[in-house]
């Protein structure tokens, strides 16, 4: 019995409506952060430019450990303690007036931003892109134009932020909603390597690396490739700054709310299989990244999979590394609205920019792209064997209904889930125990599932035909949890699959003997 593809548009058009939500102006919790004055998005006037809260005001600073340390922080200082920001300001404005001239060269950048932290830094993959792989017009594009316009955002950094974003530290529901514009500008301060090093700062040992000098070091191809597609969001967004709105979304299920599996009497959720379409590409569903407890994995590093990928085709999400303390697991991280700038071929270590991407997806009435990315991490198996142990099962149940739990009981909060080989690449889980885990926890949060296996016609094939058996059988969650259970117990282990079609070809023998 071979699934075929499902036709996806048809599911996803059955399901999947945009949710309602509140206007901004009805919000009025304190964990809810607006970093723009609050306005309703009109489709018939796409061009608004949401506005900074506070606009025309002076910048204020928070320092108290719960809000980002911008560049522009008085509190920001050098080792001699002295403030940084005019020392920053003045080597951005010079390099700016270069870049104006004509003059500006990758020595200028190279010697700017070591001058900017006081640290020289290797950035041979930066030089190798923009002074080999570029072409001579490419090159003077990127030094006259677009770089020229990145040090303009940060020399208005104090202006396009009028105070600084709030965190999202663990064991928060909070959110943080900004503009496009906004997240640009605190892009343009990581490219530039202005954000304080948190390897070395108190309170931040939680955190992750924020800016991009990783990425600048000499490495692999792969590296290089995701540098060209962030500098292509650059190239995008200097040309036309998109006037669209992005939120930063923590939440965390109370321990009062953790699913009790034995007792969960929900039947399994609808479940569509697709081999060719990645998640991406589905649209107007709950898309999964299979994300690292700290959000962005890799990204500013050597990694090259599922996330890091999805963060540098939509570079708008690594503004989520700055303000994310390391995940819990019974937490996960939405990122809503996040617009996506390139395509790519290849992936891990054949990854490559392939061309422009011009995002069409629509936007809800606070201006923000329909696109729901919820990070999840799942847990690193070094000891594969390790994962089938109930403990081990249960942690990823429950990170998984943490992260496919509609955030209202709104029906339209149900939409489908977009997700596949979730813990099943860089963590070493297994794919049949995975989609099991993933299927129950959709089921009860009762949610659709669109499950792309990323080319795997195998899985695809006996995914649906073991789900097919679990319908007929009508197998509930609390069901697939003993049987879970009793799996791990097994002396000799065959696959997942396999060991559930054999428990429930026992069912039938037993409820025909009686
Ligand atoms: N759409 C659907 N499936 C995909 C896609 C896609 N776009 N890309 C990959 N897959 P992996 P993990 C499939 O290894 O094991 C990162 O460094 C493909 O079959 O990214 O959870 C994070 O930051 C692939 O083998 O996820 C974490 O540190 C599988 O999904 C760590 O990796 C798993 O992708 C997470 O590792």
């Amino acid at each position: 019995k071979l699934a075929k593809d499902a036709p996806l548009d048809e599911i996803i058009s059955k399901y999947s409506k945009p949710p309602k939500i509140k206007s901004m102006k009805e919000i009025h919790n304190k964990n809810d952060s607006f970093m723009i004055q609050p306005f309703e998005y009109d489709q018939n006037v796409p061009d608004t430019k949401p506005k900074p809260i506070n606009y025309g005001s002076p910048y204020t600073d928070r320092c108290d450990g719960l809000h980002l340390v911008m560049p522009c922080s008085p509190t920001y200082m050098s080792v001699d303690h002295k403030p940084l920001w005019p020392h920053i300001y003045g080597l951005i404005a010079h390099l700016k007036e270069k870049c104006d001239k004509g003059d500006a060269n990758y020595g200028d950048l190279k010697a700017t931003i070591d001058a900017c932290s006081g640290v020289p830094r290797n950035m041979d993959s930066l030089n190798k892109l923009v002074t080999e792989l570029y072409s001579d017009n490419h090159f003077k594009q990127f030094m006259s134009t677009t770089l020229s316009k990145m040090c303009e955002l940060v020399l208005y950094l104090d202006k396009i932020w009028t105070q600084p974003p709030p965190l999202l530290p663990r064991k928060t529901n909070c959110s943080v909603t900004m503009s496009q514009r906004q997240a640009a500008c605190l892009l343009a301060c990581s490219f530039f390597c202005l954000f304080q090093p948190r390897n070395h700062s108190k309170g931040y040992e939680n955190y992750q690396h924020v800016n991009f000098d990783g990425l600048f070091e000499a490495g692999p191809s792969t590296k290089i490739e995701k540098l060209r597609c962030i500098l292509h969001y650059f190239h995008r967004i200097t040309e036309k700054m998109p006037t669209g709105v992005i939120t930063f979304q923590r939440f965390v299920l109370e321990k009062k709310d953790f699913p009790q599996w034995p007792s969960i009497n929900e039947p399994l959720s609808d479940l569509y299989l697709t081999t060719d379409k990645r998640i991406e590409d589905i649209p107007n569903t709950l898309q999964v990244d299979f994300a690292n407890e700290y959000i962005g994995g890799g990204v500013l590093g050597g990694g090259c999979v599922q996330e890091e990928i999805r963060f540098v085709i939509c570079p708008e999400m690594l503004v989520s590394l700055l303000l994310c303390e390391r995940m819990e697991k019974n937490e996960c991280i939405y990122l809503i609205g996040c617009e996506r700038f390139s395509s790519y071929k290849g992936y891990a270590n054949t990854f490559q920019f392939d061309s422009d991407y011009r995002d069409q997806t629509p936007k809800d009435h606070w201006g923000r792209k329909w696109c729901h990315l919820v990070a999840m991490d799942a847990v690193y198996f070094n000891d594969p064997p390790i994962q089938y142990h109930p403990k081990e099962i249960e942690r990823e149940l429950l990170k998984a209904y943490t992260s496919f739990l509609p955030q209202s009981a709104d029906e339209d909060s149900y939409f489908a889930i977009a997700t596949g080989n979730w813990g099943c690449g860089a963590f070493n889980g297994d794919r049949q125990l995975k989609a099991i885990i993933q299927l129950m926890a959709a089921s009860a949060a009762r949610r659709p599932i669109i499950y792309a296996a990323f080319g795997d016609k195998k899985l695809v094939a006996s995914f649906a035909y073991i789900y097919e058996e679990l319908k007929t059988h009508q197998v509930k969650v609390a069901d697939l949890f003993y049987m879970l259970r009793e799996y791990n117990g097994q002396r000799k282990r065959p696959s997942v699959f396999k060991y559930l079609l054999e428990r429930m070809k026992s069912i039938e023998i037993e409820t025909t003997n009686f």
